[in-house]
C-alpha cells in the first residue's frame, strides 16, 4: 500500500501547493538535525557553544548547527526570503530569493538543556506572507504579523520517533520519519484536541511567584477538573502530549519572568495556531495569543493553551 507523504499537504485548504515546498524543507531540515542529536554526545556538539543568544541564554553547539541546518534548507526552497530565528539577533535575509513570498520564523532546537539527560527536544516553525514590497528587500517588520496572519505553523518532535505535526489552516496533521522508506508518512491525520480530560502540564515550582493572580485560580482547576500532572520542561514534548490527550499546558508570568518565558514569535503563535486549528484555546494575558500585534523579534508572552474548558479557568 502507498503511504501518504508530506507531499499530501499541496491538497489542503487554500495555503497548502504554496507551503507543501516550505514544509518539505522544513521536513528535510527535522531529518538532518535528527541524525545531528543521535550523533552529537560523540562529536563533541553537545555542551556550550561560547556564545549567548539575544536572551542571554548560554547557546549549545548543537543550537547554533541546528539553526544553520534550517535557514540553509528553508534557501533551497527558493520560496523563502529571510528567517527570523530565536538563536538570531537579526532578520537573516536570503539574498538570492530576496524577492521570494514569504518569511519563516524558527526556534530550531527547543528545550535543548534536555539533551544533558537524553531528553526530547523540538524544531518550532510558522510562515507569513511578507507585507513589504516584493522589489524591496524583506524587513524586520515583515515578521511583526499577529497569530491571525500565519499561514502555516508546526513542530518537529525529536522523540524515540521523529514526528512532524502541522497545519496550513486546514486542520492538524501528523507525519512520522519511516526509516525504511526515508520520509515522512501520515500517521496522525486530523488531531482534534480532547475537550476534556488529560493533563495539566506547568513549572508548578513557580506557584509562589505567579503573578496575574493565577495561584488561587489554579487551585480551583485542579479541583474541578480532577487532571493528572505531566511536565517534561520541553515545550514541543508538552505540546505534543496535550494535542493528542487534552488539558492544558502553561508557561505563566512569575516575578522573574514578569512576561512570562515563552517567545510570542517563536513559541506562542504556532503553538497557538496549532492548538486553535485542533479544536482547542490559545490564550495569553487578557486575550488570544494569535490576536497580540508583535513589537519586536524576541518578545515574550505568557501562554495558557490547551482544552478550551481548563483554559478558561486559568486564563
Ligand atoms: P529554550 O527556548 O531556551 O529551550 O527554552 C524554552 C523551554 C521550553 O521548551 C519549555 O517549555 C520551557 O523552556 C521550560 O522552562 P522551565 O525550565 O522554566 O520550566
Ligand atoms: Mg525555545
Amino acid at each position: 500500500m502507498m503511504s501518504t507523504t508530506l507531499s499530501c499537504i499541496a491538497q489542503q485548504g487554500k495555503h497548502g501547493a504554496a507551503m507543501m515546498p516550505i514544509i518539505q524543507g522544513v521536513g528535510r531540515a527535522a531529518t538532518e538535525i535528527a541524525y545531528l542529536l543521535r550523533g552529537a554526545v560523540f562529536r563533541g556538539a553537545l555542551g556550550a557553544a561560547g556564545g549567548e543568544n539575544v536572551q542571554g541564554e548560554q547557546q549549545q553547539k548543537i543550537d547554533v548547527l541546528s539553526d544553520e541546518i534550517f535557514l540553509e534548507e528553508m534557501r533551497s526552497t527558493g520560496f523563502v526570503c529571510a528567517v527570523g530565528s530565536e538563536e538570531q539577533e537579526e532578520l537573516q535575509v536570503i539574498e538570492e530569493y530576496a524577492d521570494a513570498e514569504y518569511l519563516v520564523l524558527v526556534d530550531p532546537l527547543d528545550g535543548s538543556s534536555n539533551l544533558d539527560i537524553d531528553g526530547p527536544v523540538g524544531t518550532i516553525f510558522s510562515v507569513v506572507r511578507r507585507i513589504s514590497d516584493r522589489s524591496q528587500r524583506p524587513v524586520e517588520s515583515d515578521t511583526l504579523q499577529a497569530g491571525r496572519n500565519v499561514i502555516a505553523a508546526g513542530y518537529v518532535l525529536y522523540g524515540p520517533a521523529t514526528m512532524l505535526v502541522c497545519s496550513v489552516g486546514a486542520g492538524v496533521h501528523g507525519f512520522t520519519y519511516n526509516p525504511n522508506s526515508a520520509r515522512f508518512e501520515l500517521s496522525h491525520p486530523d488531531m482534534r484536541m480532547p475537550a476534556s480530560g488529560g493533563y495539566y502540564s506547568v513549572n508548578e515550582a513557580n506557584a509562589d511567584k505567579w503573578l496575574d493572580g493565577l495561584k488561587d485560580k489554579f487551585v480551583m482547576m485542579k479541583q474541578r477538573t480532577g487532571l493528572g500532572m505531566r511536565y517534561v520542561g520541553s515545550m514541543v514534548a508538552d505540546m505534543h502530549r496535550t494535542l493528542l490527550k487534552g488539558g492544558v499546558f502553561l508557561y505563566p508570568a512569575d516575578e522573574k519572568n514578569p512576561n512570562g518565558k515563552l517567545r510570542l514569535l517563536y513559541e506562542a503563535i504556532p503553538m497557538g495556531f496549532l492548538v486553535v486549528q485542533a479544536g482547542g484555546k490559545a490564550m495569553s494575558r487578557g486575550g488570544s495569543v494569535l490576536d497580540i500585534q508583535p513589537e519586536g523579534l524576541h518578545q515574550r508572552v505568557p501562554v495558557y493553551l490547551g482544552s478550551a474548558d481548563a483554559v478558561d479557568m486559568l486564563a
